[in-house]
């Protein structure tokens, strides 16, 4: 209950703030988009990891008011990225229960044209237990957002039990790879085959592939030799603060 107490006190309090992670082009070497990644700057505690309070915003009902300020914080940050010149797009992580809100489009949309955004430039991040809870409700909320524009991706892939088929119903854009399949990929030949495997399926369904996670050279030197498209990793950098980003962008450009 404190620590419930203490997370809506940080909504109000500004409290929160966005880090971005670098997504590159594996082709080009350069950074074409960023993962938001929130961050609660607690007093008297330091930095707090998202896998710490978002399960407990969840449960306590706030993961719908964070989600809103991410959403709206994303977009204010990639106007104003624009205005120096940057056309970053954004992914931001979903959780399930933002998804089943009524009014989750409406704000969406709302969101971008207030930022005079095109709906290209943002894309959201679905977990397979996400997609999988109630498919055909999903596939419909789905199919409006792409219609919408918006660029939709699979988290953490690989981990969950998507099946095959649903895959191909799902308007996706993209699947990112789990970190825990690219942190062996050199050394265990089974990480190695589920990698291969997960971009050449993605390369039949028409989908990009990001690879996340990825620390060494000789773990991109093999993604790239499998065609996988883009990664994240501590390789290139770990999540940042957004003028830290910027600078990023601007100098790899
Ligand atoms: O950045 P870090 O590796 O600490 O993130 C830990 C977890 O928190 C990841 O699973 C990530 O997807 C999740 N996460 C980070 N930011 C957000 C957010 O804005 N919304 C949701 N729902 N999850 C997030
Ligand atoms: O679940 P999701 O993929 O959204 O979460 C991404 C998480 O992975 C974030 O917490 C981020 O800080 C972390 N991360 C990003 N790059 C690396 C990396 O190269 N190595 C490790 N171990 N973690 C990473
Ligand atoms: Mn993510
Ligand atoms: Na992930």
């Amino acid at each position: 209950v404190e620590l419930e107490n203490a997370l809506f006190h940080a909504l109000k309090h500004q409290e929160f703030e966005l880090y971005y992670q670098p997504q590159v082009d594996i082709t080009t070497g350069l950074i074409d988009g960023a993962e938001a990644l929130i961050r609660w700057n607690r007093p008297g505690h330091g930095m707090v990891s998202p896998g710490c309070f978002i399960p407990l915003a969840e449960e306590c009902g706030l993961i719908g008011e964070i989600g809103d300020w991410v959403l709206e914080q994303a977009c204010a940050q990639m106007h104003s990225w624009k205005a120096k010149g940057l056309h970053l797009r954004v992914s931001v992580n979903l959780s399930a229960l933002q998804l089943e809100t009524p009014e989750f489009c409406h704000h969406l949309a709302d969101c971008l044209s207030r930022y005079d955004l095109e709906s290209d430039q943002l894309e959201l991040e679905l977990t397979e237990s996400i997609l999988m809870k109630q498919v055909d409700q999903t596939i419909q909320l789905l199919e409006h957002l792409d219609q919408m524009g918006v660029h939709l991706s699979i988290d953490d892939f690989g981990t969950g039990y998507s099946s095959l088929s649903y895959l191909k119903r799902f308007p996706l854009d993209k699947l990112k790879i789990d970190q825990s399949f690219v942190r062996e990929i050199s050394v265990d030949q089974d990480d190695a085959i589920i990698c291969r495997t997960i971009i050449s399926m993605a390369e039949t369904l028409n989908l990009k592939v990001t690879a996340e996670g990825v620390e060494y050279p000789d773990q991109l030197a093999l993604l790239a030799e499998f065609g996988c498209h883009q990664y994240q990793g501590y390789l290139f950098s770990k999540p940042v603060p957004a003028d830290e980003l910027a600078r990023l962008a601007l100098e790899n450009h």
